[in-house]
């Protein structure tokens, strides 16, 4: 039977209240398994059901008497950020019941939780050949006074053999903007090196041209003999265009970066060189496992490699090992405030975003300090027993 008018005011006043509720949330540091590296907190800082209310259910008792939902969204994931105007946001790739991603700004005043959506998603302008997919938006302030959001943008593979309804090609969407409402579509990212995921802007000039973090892949999973996080420049961004990409991080045999990497965020500048945070993967019988690394480079010359912590910065625990896409750690956003704190925003398992908590000065420590991975058992063993000598007597 239709429900009468006081019975949907009734139903929907009460799902307005158990948002609210769900929203305003506090969220706490996890206090368990320290590492002295960083902080995790307990809950996810965004889920699928921070989504507000009127982008999913039609409101009107005429049009829908039985307050159905008529759109969904299915997860809140892999997620640029940025820190404007004392605030901290995130573009959140958000995806809906019909696979589609799309992004939309959330907002936070302290980066940890009470985070909310802003009104509307992104209305991002499309290219002459129109997007079928778009996510994993990084947001670089640039030096130039823009704002880039750098994302991928999937299409049909239009030669795939017909009936072949799956294959897909990537490629690095460019979009610049001063508000993150009002966006300007450049040319995609033309790669002479195959397909481009991950692909990242430097946030300054280098030798006077933009710099490119790629990641050149010979399909749109396998990077095959391409790979690694290469480096590129580029003389005008409104027609970027790379003859000439340099391997800076390569994939390599036997490491949490077997079968691929690409950089995560834009990097970090400080006085002792470029922080980047990174994505590897590697196979095995439960499918793909992705985790977060670090390295760093130089401060002139940020192509230039010049620490390498070993093995994993962030593996999938608990929850985060679960979900859409099991197994996975994302990150394509962090944030640095005027205090040095960082915040780190990952993705888990292709289904919600989380943030874990750290600093400048201790990420530079991680970096210079861990050991470097030595490729073979006995040089892992070699790095543990060095550190016991020097431990000796105080343990
Ligand atoms: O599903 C895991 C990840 O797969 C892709 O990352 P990569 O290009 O490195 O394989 C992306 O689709 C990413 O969004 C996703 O989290």
């Amino acid at each position: 039977m239709k429900p009468t008018k006081e019975q949907f005011s009734k139903k929907l006043a009460k799902l307005k209240k158990e948002h609210e509720k769900f929203l305003s949330k506090r969220n706490k540091p996890v206090t368990k398994n320290y590492n002295g590296i960083y902080q995790r907190y307990k809950r996810p800082v965004l889920t699928a059901k921070h989504a507000p209310l009127h982008w999913r259910f039609d409101l009107n008792y005429e049009t829908n008497p039985f307050l159905m939902q008529r759109i969904g969204v299915n997860a809140t994931l892999n997620s640029g950020a940025i820190y404007l105007n004392d605030k901290y946001l995130l573009m959140v790739r958000t995806e809906g019941w019909d696979r589609k991603s799309y992004f939309a700004v959330a907002e936070s005043a302290n980066g940890i939780d009470n985070w909310w959506f802003w009104e509307r998603p992104v209305t991002l302008p499309e290219t002459d050949e129109p997007d079928i997919n778009v996510y994993d938006m990084r947001l670089i302030q640039h030096e130039d006074g823009w704002i880039y959001g750098i994302f991928c943008s999937e299409r049909k593979d239009l030669s795939a053999p017909e009936g072949d309804t799956s294959q897909a090609t990537a490629s690095g969407g460019i979009a610049r903007t001063k508000d993150l409402v009002d966006w300007e579509r450049l040319p995609d990212f033309i790669s002479h090196h195959g397909q481009q995921r991950n692909l990242v802007l430097h946030p300054g000039f280098v030798d006077g041209k933009y710099a490119f973090y790629t990641r050149p892949q010979d399909g749109f999973i396998e990077v095959g003999g391409g790979g690694g996080i290469g480096w590129a420049l580029v003389d005008d961004i409104t027609k970027a265009e790379a003859p000439h990409e340099k391997i800076i991080d390569e994939k390599i045999y036997h490491t949490i970066k077997e079968l691929k990497n690409g950089q995560g965020p834009a990097p970090l500048k400080t006085e002792k060189g470029w922080l980047h945070l990174a994505h590897g993967v590697r196979g095995c019988a439960a499918g793909l496992r992705y985790v977060l690394f670090m390295f760093m480079t130089d401060l002139q010359d940020p192509s230039k490699v010049i620490a390498r912590p070993g093995g994993y910065f962030m593996a999938p625990e608990g929850l985060e090992r679960i979900g859409d896409v099991s197994n996975v750690l994302f990150a394509n956003g962090w944030i640095r405030n005027e205090k040095d704190e960082v915040f780190i925003y990952y993705g888990s398992s292709d289904t919600r975003m989380h943030v874990a908590t750290t600093t400048v000065e201790q990420l530079i420590d991680y970096c210079l300090n861990t050991p470097e991975d030595g490729f073979r058992t006995a040089a892992s063993v070699q790095n543990i027993n060095k550190l016991i000598d020097k431990n000796w007597g105080l343990y």
